[in-house]
């Protein structure tokens, strides 16, 4: 029987309580030289400051066209259309997003053992990793919805179990992200707090967050406070940028009123030394698709030949 992991995280409480310094080091480098891989000590600075990072032009245009070419087809897939890690935008039929990308596609797969990625995420973890989740987010030009303000970990940590904040996203841009097609906000420094989120989580409360999540949200007074310390950033830029942003980032994104769609890559690495354990809310663990509690053993770069299969 699993022994109970302390909670230091307490979330999704019957009354307010107030934030809290985290209790987790934003870069997991234990001892070891830090600069000892891809980001350099300046590039960890910023990361450690802000929360985030923006590695411009990382994917060069051709590789993007490939990745886009795939989301294409999955589009008109009705297998994919109807699987349950397929979310549609509330009361329609149009993708929001599609969870396991890494599972359904080699091409994406392969991307995560991407030997500069995998490099970096060592950097920031300071340990080997895993995918904890990877998702696509659509957002259909006129149509595409917003997200509202969070941080994974809140999310993670009460309804998967992930004990620490030792996880970082990395999110590539699959179209240009522009100041009106509902790019990724960020609030930089907000990663720094810990804010306990109020109300008990429904069992299956997934089928709803996904659509609109409600539940595991701030106040709107403690994102008004972060926002009105550290501003908001939202980074722009050609397809094939990169983000990197600290599991307990704060971040949200708008509602995509343009013509141009817009689309976004997820990967969630999550340290080998932080796999999940019972989740905190009390609930039984979400899918896996979700919350990855199968493969869970450390990614290990590939090499050359193997990145350049077309497949
Ligand atoms: C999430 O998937 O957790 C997000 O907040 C994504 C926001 C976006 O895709 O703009």
């Amino acid at each position: 029987m699993e022994t109970r992991t302390e909670d230091l995280y307490p979330t999704r409480l019957e009354r307010p309580i107030p934030s809290f310094e985290r209790k987790d080091p934003v870069i997991h480098s234990l001892g070891r030289d830090r600069t000892d891989g891809p980001l350099s000590e300046s590039q960890l600075k910023q990361y450690e400051r802000d929360g985030f990072l923006v590695l411009g032009s990382f994917l060069d245009p051709a590789t993007v066209r490939k990745f886009r070419d795939d989301l294409r087809a999955y589009e008109e897939d009705e297998g994919i259309l109807r699987s349950e890690g397929t979310i549609t935008e509330p009361g329609k039929q149009e993708i929001r997003s599609i969870f396991g990308i890494h599972e359904l596609s080699e091409r994406f797969d392969r991307l995560t053992r991407d030997p500069e990625i995998l490099g970096m995420v060592h950097q920031l973890l300071g340990s080997d990793a895993y995918i904890h989740q990877s998702r696509i987010n659509f957002k259909p030009g006129f149509h595409g919805k917003g997200f509202d303000w969070h941080s994974d970990f809140e999310t993670w940590h009460a309804e998967d179990g992930m004990p620490r904040m030792r996880a970082v996203s990395f999110s590539i841009t699959l179209t240009d992200n522009t100041p009106f097609n509902g790019p990724l906000m960020l609030i930089p420094g907000s990663h720094r707090q810990f804010i306990p989120c109020v109300g008990r989580t429904p069992e299956d409360h997934y089928r709803h967050s996904l659509k609109k999540q409600e539940l595991g949200v701030p106040s709107e007074q403690d994102i008004a406070r972060l926002a009105n310390a550290h501003g908001i950033q939202a980074p722009t830029g050609p397809a094939g940028s990169l983000i990197l942003f600290e599991c307990n980032t704060l971040h949200a994104s708008n509602a995509n009123l343009s013509p141009w769609p817009r689309s976004n890559l997820f990967f969630v690495f999550n340290s080998v030394e932080n796999r999940l354990v019972q989740p905190f809310c009390g609930n039984k663990p979400r899918p896996d698709f979700l919350g990855n509690r199968t493969r869970t053993e450390a990614l290990r770069p590939l090499d050359a030949p193997e990145l350049r299969q077309t497949g």
